[in-house]
């Protein structure tokens, strides 16, 4: 009896220590421990040893149950640990793993530029102003002193939707509504899109961009506009640039100049940049006409004005060195990445 059960203990514990699932250490289990196991049919044959000896044969059968469990509860926990390291090893999820980067997109020179210059005039107290881009005649032109048979409105070929219904064809129409609304000082800034009936092509667009500043109070005068020009003009073309007014003519505004800044690129003496003059273009301005003002229900007698216009287009393609209006439209990501 003590033999048997030694020799089923040794050889359950090598199937034990060397069985390599958790399934077949339960077939072993149920082999060896279980009702109709092998060590359970020692355990019956007791009843065919003599009475003396029972006690001592259930004490080995006992003890070898006790050692083949704790063995088998042993062993459980090794398997359970290896196929918890190999489920670890096979679910894991590599979340370093390489992923296609997004293309990363960049703000477009002309709104780089438009920043800069609302940041710019926000800085010296203007009001940032949006207004309609579809606009009626009346503040497009009337208001502005251009009337139904002005030259003016045929230097612009206009984008007209009915009779008297347009898109605009400069911002001052939204200057305009603000003169109506808003009582004496004014000082506003006012960037948007404006439109013309015009073919594409390397120097046109029907649709542009422009910037146009106001500013209505007593006493103001041309030496304000130019203060503000020069400064400016020293922000955006480098703080050596001179401003020169020469006379010009808009409806909206008496006396009106068109302004140049001295050539950053060559500090005047003419270059290829300013096509040898020494100066570069940027923008047109004025003293807000009389006729405007009253318009608006502004006295003239008692307010002055001076407004100024500038084409953010061009000044964008001067300041990042663009030559042609076709890139700035088409909007190829690869040419806008170069400014960010
Ligand atoms: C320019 C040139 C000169 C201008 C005039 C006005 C308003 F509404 F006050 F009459 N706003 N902008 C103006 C003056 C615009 O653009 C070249």
């Amino acid at each position: 009896m003590e033999e048997s059960v030694k020799i089923l203990t040794d050889e359950s514990e090598a199937k034990i220590s060397s069985c390599a699932t958790i399934s077949d250490l339960n077939d072993i289990r149920v082999r060896v421990l279980g009702k109709n196991g092998e060590l359970t049919a020692l355990l019956k044959s007791m009843k065919d040893l003599p009475p003396e000896k029972r006690p001592q044969a259930g004490k080995i059968v006992n003890a070898a149950r006790e050692k083949l469990e704790q063995a088998i509860a042993a062993r459980q926990a090794e398997l359970e640990q290896i196929e918890l390291d190999k489920r670890l090893r096979d679910e894991k999820i590599d979340i370093s793993i390489d992923m296609r980067q997004p293309a990363s997109g960049g703000l477009h020179p002309l709104t780089i530029m438009r920043n800069r210059i609302t940041e710019f005039f926000s800085s010296l107290g203007f009001v940032i102003a949006d207004s309609p881009e579809i606009e009626t005649d009346y503040y497009n032109f009337e208001a502005l002193n251009i009337p139904a048979d002005h030259p003016a409105r045929e230097m612009q070929d206009t984008f007209f939707i009915t009779e008297n219904i347009l898109l605009r064809s400069q911002t001052s129409a939204g200057q305009v509504r603000m003169m109506e609304k808003v009582k004496p000082p004014i000082k506003m800034l006012s960037p948007g899109r404006v439109f013309r009936a015009d073919e594409a092509d390397a120097t046109h667009s029907p649709v542009f961009h422009q910037v146009e500043g106001l500013v209505v109070d007593k006493g103001i005068t041309m030496c304000d506009l130019k203060g503000i020009l020069d400064l400016f003009a020293q922000k955006f073309f480098g703080k050596n640039t001179k401003t020169r007014f020469r006379p010009s003519y808009f409806p909206f505004t008496e006396p009106s100049v068109e302004v140049d800044a001295s050539c950053s690129q060559c500090g005047g003496k003419g270059c290829r940049v300013c096509k040898g003059t020494g100066w570069i273009e940027i923008l047109g301005a004025g003293m807000v006409n009389r006729n405007v003002l009253q318009n608006c229900g502004i006295n003239p007698d008692e307010y002055t004005g001076f407004a100024f216009g500038v084409g953010l287009d061009r000044i964008t393609n001067i300041i990042f060195g663009i030559n042609s209006l076709r890139t700035v439209f088409e909007n190829d990501v690869r040419f806008l990445k170069q400014f960010n």
